[in-house]
């Protein structure tokens, strides 16, 4: 490794501002300072990528490869930074320049190739495989245009196309030499016992390498994305023609493959270019993956002892019937051994219950597209029925291809993402496959990196637990409870506390500059951000903010805590519903806000376009964290996680992980409410139940009223009638079961505030107990459990 010193930095920034990207210092603007940053960054992260790629040769080692159609890593350059303690450093090398480190920082893109939880997971997983140094690579697709841009217009959410690769991107290496051609379609022949698939088109996928670094740059794995290419790219002929258009076609054809991430995170889109995608990924990773494991060892039958490929839900599901397709079809392995082999190779994620978003294809399509495919699933699927004749459910009925459960019969390891959701993957969607295999659903509960979500985005918090305890909680977080003792001690709570008024500042001040919003810092600061969906429940929060208000216009007098209520986050473009709550947040925002009765005590803002890089701004920030899921329908959160860590205690329903980080933080640092898994099914039965419980509670009846009446739309009074109708209709979500108890909850909160070291006490037990849901606690589990991988550092 180079010797890393602030001159050696400093150099290495003009050297690259000069020789890289041709400018003098002078003539340099802000892309051209963040640019010689990365790079000089950069050449560390290199040094440490080649020593860990050559350990992973010498040593033999068995490789993880983590297939996922999602990596929501956000900015890389801090990431970078601060993985190799070069903080200091490069803020006095850009000082020498009269350049901010913030500044500088703050142009880097935020790079979103993912929608939501699945996608930031992998990411976190990427950083803490590094850190604990396990071999591994994450294989994705390189979209051009990540996630949707968000902005709103009266209120309302417009999308606009994303393009992170607009700017210059300074983290990855082109591979043009590492291409694989990827079929779709044709036929398929058979001669005696071989089977040929002849595809109809080709295209190729080209690599880019993104290293990935750990915690004091002791290891770097590779992020390898896949980029679509047309094998000839130029038609000459056409051109000669004088056809223009037609002689780039087949490059314009070949690209639109990764041009776009699907945004949306709950319904399967049914779409053709989408199948493409998943089996463009998983086919060039998987070519990638037996070329390396060809080169170092040879005999594909000990395929499993070598290789763990993991799949990050259903997406990549097709590597099943692939990697079968290679090892019988093209290599000649017997059908039931290359089932074995592959099976014993790969396991399986499930992220999510919801049926709308489990994934299955028509057969029609899936045969047009993946023609071999299409039978040897017919063929895994028989082989599996003759193996269990007690099986009653087919991964091939009504005319589709399920692919949860194509994955989980493909799979040595089905796992879940929480303790509660793993439990329900096994007395729902796969009670019979659990039934028929009672070994092969885990538990791995979801985890954070706290490089990220701690170290990087909270540095006074950072700080202070640093100086308390010493730095080894970076990579061992369980040490955080070496904090207990001083929470006691009433002259370290206090700069407890104040780290957390200081970072309300700052964020307080951010908003007043970026978005003109005004607000008083000693607001308790309570924050909903995720992506919008019913089960989610915004319109909760906004219905009882609502009640809330109309109580503190009756009483304006009164006691009352003031609140600021924050929210961000995306709808799918196609889904109505959500977006009709983004629009009624913001109609409410405006009406409330503007209210000088009350706007004192309550405050409403819905920030545009959530990312990462807000979420890094609005985490250290919180005092309340909103998870207030419909019971049994939130698989993990990792939201959640990073609030507790953070110092935000929870107000939240026993879903997902929120149950873990209760029992971890202690059920008197936790505002739960609201009911269970087992009483929301239930209730369910409860004829009208909706009807029961506005009859029952008079501040839901007048909110819902005052919405219906048109309080917030006067230009439009039923705007919101579809939202009111369905809270007092089906109301599938029980939003209104749930409304009572959770007024309850937000009452208890605003007294407990009131008491400002009773509250920091909470807040800090909540730090102090987070340690274990680190996403470096979650790869350990997984390379026992699931992958029998080993760390080369320890
Ligand atoms: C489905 C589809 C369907 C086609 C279009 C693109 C697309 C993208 C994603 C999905 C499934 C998303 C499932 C998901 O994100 N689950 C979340 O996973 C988190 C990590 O385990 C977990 O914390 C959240 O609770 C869970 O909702």
């Amino acid at each position: 490794m180079l010797q890393l010193s602030t001159p050696s930095l400093r150099d290495s920034i003009l050297r690259h501002l000069t020789y890289s990207f041709g400018k003098d210092p002078e003539h340099a603007i802000l892309e051209d300072w963040r640019m010689a940053l990365s790079y000089a960054v950069r050449d560390r992260i290199v040094d440490a990528w080649f020593k860990a790629t050559h350990q992973t040769y010498e040593t033999g080692a068995k490789r993880v490869y983590y297939l996922s159609m999602e990596f929501l890593i956000g900015r890389l350059l801090e990431d970078g930074i601060v993985n190799l303690e070069l903080v200091e450093e490069a803020k006095s090398a850009l000082a020498d320049f009269s350049k901010d480190y913030n500044d500088v920082l703050a142009d880097e893109p935020d790079a979103a190739l993912g929608n939501g939880g699945l996608g930031r997971l992998a990411a976190c997983f990427l950083e803490s495989l590094s850190t604990i140094g396990c071999p591994a690579h994450g294989y994705g697709i390189r979209y051009e245009h990540g996630l949707f841009r968000q902005s709103f217009v009266g209120g309302r959410q417009v999308e606009q196309p994303e393009l992170w690769l607009g700017q210059r991107h300074a983290w990855e290496f082109e591979r043009p030499e590492v291409r694989y051609r990827i079929g779709f379609g044709g036929h398929v022949t058979n001669h005696g016992e071989t089977v040929r698939w002849h595809p109809a088109e080709e295209v190729e996928a080209e690599a880019f390498d993104t290293p990935v670094v750990g915690w004091k740059g002791r290891w770097a794995n590779t992020l390898r994305l896949w980029s679509g290419r047309a094998i000839h790219p130029f038609d000459l002929a056409a051109f000669n023609h004088g056809d223009y258009a037609a002689a780039a076609a087949p490059e314009a054809l070949a690209r639109t493959i990764s041009r776009v991430l699907y945004p949306d995170d709950t319904t399967e889109q049914g779409k053709e270019l989408r199948l493409k995608q998943e089996y463009f990924l998983t086919g060039a990773a998987l070519r990638d993956i037996l070329r390396r494991f060809n080169n170092q060892f040879g005999d594909l039958r000990k395929l499993p002892s070598k290789v763990a490929i993991q799949l990050n839900d259903t997406h990549p599901a097709i590597a099943g019937p692939e990697l079968i397709r290679i090892l019988h079809d093209e290599r000649g392995i017997p059908f039931d051994e290359s089932m074995d082999i592959a099976r014993n190779t790969l396991s399986y994620t499930n992220h999510t219950l919801l049926p709308e978003a489990l994934e299955s294809w028509g057969e029609a399509l899936f045969g047009r597209l993946l023609p071999r495919h299409i039978q040897i699933i017919d063929q895994i699927d028989n082989e599996h029925a003759n193996r269990n004749p007690s099986r009653t459910q087919s991964m091939r009925a009504d005319h589709q291809v399920k692919m949860g459960q194509l994955s989980f019969v493909m799979a040595h390891k089905v796992n879940g993402v929480s303790a509660l959701h793993t439990e329900l993957m096994k007395t729902t969607v796969f009670e019979e496959l659990h039934n028929l295999h009672p070994d092969r659903i885990v538990n791995q509960t979801n985890g954070v990196t706290p490089r990220r979500w701690l170290l990087a985005c909270n540095p006074r918090l950072a700080g202070l637990i640093t100086e308390s305890i010493g730095e080894a909680w970076v990579d061992d977080l369980e040490q955080l409870e070496k904090l207990e003792p001083y929470i006691e001690d009433a002259g370290w709570l206090d700069r407890y506390g104040k780290v957390k008024r200081d970072n309300k500042v700052e964020l307080s001040n951010w908003m007043g500059q970026a978005h003109g919003f005004h607000v008083d810092p000693d607001m308790i600061f309570d924050v909903q951000i995720k992506r919008l969906h019913e089960y989610k429940r915004q319109h909760l929060n906004i219905l009882e903010t609502i009640a809330h208000w109309l109580e503190i216009r009756d009483n304006p007098n009164a006691d009352w805590t003031p609140r600021l209520k924050l929210f961000a986050g995306k709808a799918a473009p196609g889904y109505f519903f959500a977006k009709d709550i983004i629009r009624l947040i913001n109609d409410a925002a405006a009406v409330i806000n503007a209210d000088p009765l009350t706007n004192k005590y309550l405050k409403i803002a819905f920030l545009p376009n959530y990312n990462v890089t807000l979420a890094e701004r609005l985490v250290p920030a919180a005092d309340l964290s909103e998870q207030i899921s419909t019971a049994g329908k939130e698989a993990s959160g990792t939201g959640n996680m990073k609030f507790a860590l953070n110092g935000a205690p929870t107000v939240g329903t026993l879903d997902g992980a929120n149950v873990e980080i209760r029992d971890h933080v202690g059920a008197e640092n936790f505002f739960l409410f609201g009911m269970t898994a087992e009483e929301v099914m239930e209730r369910r039965m409860v004829e009208s139940h909706a009807q029961k419980a506005i009859a029952a509670d008079p501040r839901l009846a007048r909110a819902l009223e005052v919405i219906r009446e048109g309080r917030f739309s006067p230009a439009e009074p039923e705007r919101y009638h579809n939202i009111t109708g369905n809270l007092e209709g089906a109301d599938y979500f029980l939003v209104c079961s749930d409304f009572s108890d959770y007024w309850r909850a937000q009452r208890e909160v605003d007294a407990a505030f009131k008491d400002q070291q009773g509250w920091a006490r909470m807040a800090a037990f909540n730090t102090a107990r987070s340690g274990w849901f680190s996403s470096d606690r979650t790869i350990r589990g997984y390379m026992k459990d699931i992958w029998d991988a080993k760390s080369l550092l320890d």
